[in-house]
């Protein structure tokens, strides 16, 4: 039974992933059936997919930080034929609606990307990324409010599937790019992705990372992710799905207190793979302790 709706798709709870921190293909090769019969949350929203391939950033990728960690991936994927070919196959039996992530180097190759992912019926949502910190365009688009509304104008009318736009902390006023969002006809956004940073390694003083700077991301932003979701969500009347170092049911409370409808799991999930399942339950045992349910009775 449905225990939440999400811009009109049913979820069984307020639980998601973020976007490219849960490969669940290389996780139904690993667990089998096993991984459907426990899946750690209540939708799955895929790795950001571009028009062509990519190869990603060059290694170093990732940095441990107190709290945290800094990755530079640089989006490598299949592209959209090779995700479509492959990739979504092994994501449609998923026990969970679909989300895919989608970028694009322009408003052309985003609206590209949203019509042909529009026409697969296994697809409930499409969440677009404009907050990539790791490749520059997502720092232009979803940076500035102005921008944000030409992009989600430009692919409004390709889909009538759900849009989420994933909303960047990287901005000056992260609540003016939702307002914006909202007012170019997004059904909802989710925040944060990663806060820009950078390490230099000890011996040589030079950036640690291959991409030179890479995106922050773990317990170390939390507090920020929960201002940014609490300020946009009071500016905007569509659903916010709530992200930036959630590691327990509480702090998943922390950010439906401060307006988000779900929350998303990110870099707790590399920690432990079944994290989303134990969040859920502290979550729910807490709503329950409360007298809320913020995961029963709930429609957006
Ligand atoms: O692939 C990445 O480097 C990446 C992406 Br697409 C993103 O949205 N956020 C991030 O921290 N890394």
């Amino acid at each position: 039974m449905a225990a939440l709706e999400l811009c009109g798709v049913p979820l069984r709870g307020p639980v998601l992933n973020g976007s490219g921190t849960f490969d669940a293909i290389a996780a139904r090769r690993a667990f089998g059936d096993a991984l459907f019969e426990r899946f750690p949350f209540d939708a799955f929203v895929s790795k950001t997919i571009t028009l062509e391939p990519r190869q990603g950033n060059p290694p170093p990728r990732l940095w441990e930080t107190p709290a945290g960690m800094i990755n530079s991936i640089g989006l490598p994927n299949k592209g959209l034929e090779g995700f479509l070919a492959s990739d979504l196959p092994e994501l449609a039996p998923l026990p969970v609606p679909l989300v895919v992530s989608v970028m694009g180097f322009s408003r052309d190759e985003l609206a590209q990307l949203v019509a042909a992912v529009d026409d697969r019926d296994e697809v409930a949502m499409l969440e677009l990324n404009v907050s990539c910190p790791n490749v520059e365009t997502g720092l232009v688009m979803g940076a500035d409010p102005a921008e944000t509304a030409l992009a989600v104008e430009r692919v409004r009318s390709e889909t009538a599937k759900p849009l989420v736009l994933k909303l960047t902390p990287n901005a000056t006023d992260p609540a003016a790019v939702a307002a914006a969002a909202e007012g170019a006809g997004a059904d909802a956004v989710s925040l944060v992705n990663t806060l820009k940073g950078m390490a230099l390694d000890p011996e040589t003083g030079d950036p640690w990372l291959g991409g030179r700077t890479g995106g922050v991301s773990g317990p170390a932003i939390r507090a920020i992710a929960l201002e940014q979701v609490a300020a946009v969500a009071s500016r905007v009347e569509i659903p916010v799905i709530g992200m930036g170092g959630i590691a327990s049911g509480r702090q998943a409370a922390d950010f439906m207190d401060a307006g988000a409808t779900a929350v998303a799991i990110g870099t707790e999930s590399f920690r432990d793979p079944a994290a989303g399942c134990r969040i859920a339950a502290e979550l729910a045992d807490l709503s329950l302790s409360r007298g809320t349910r913020p995961t029963s009775s709930t429609t957006v």
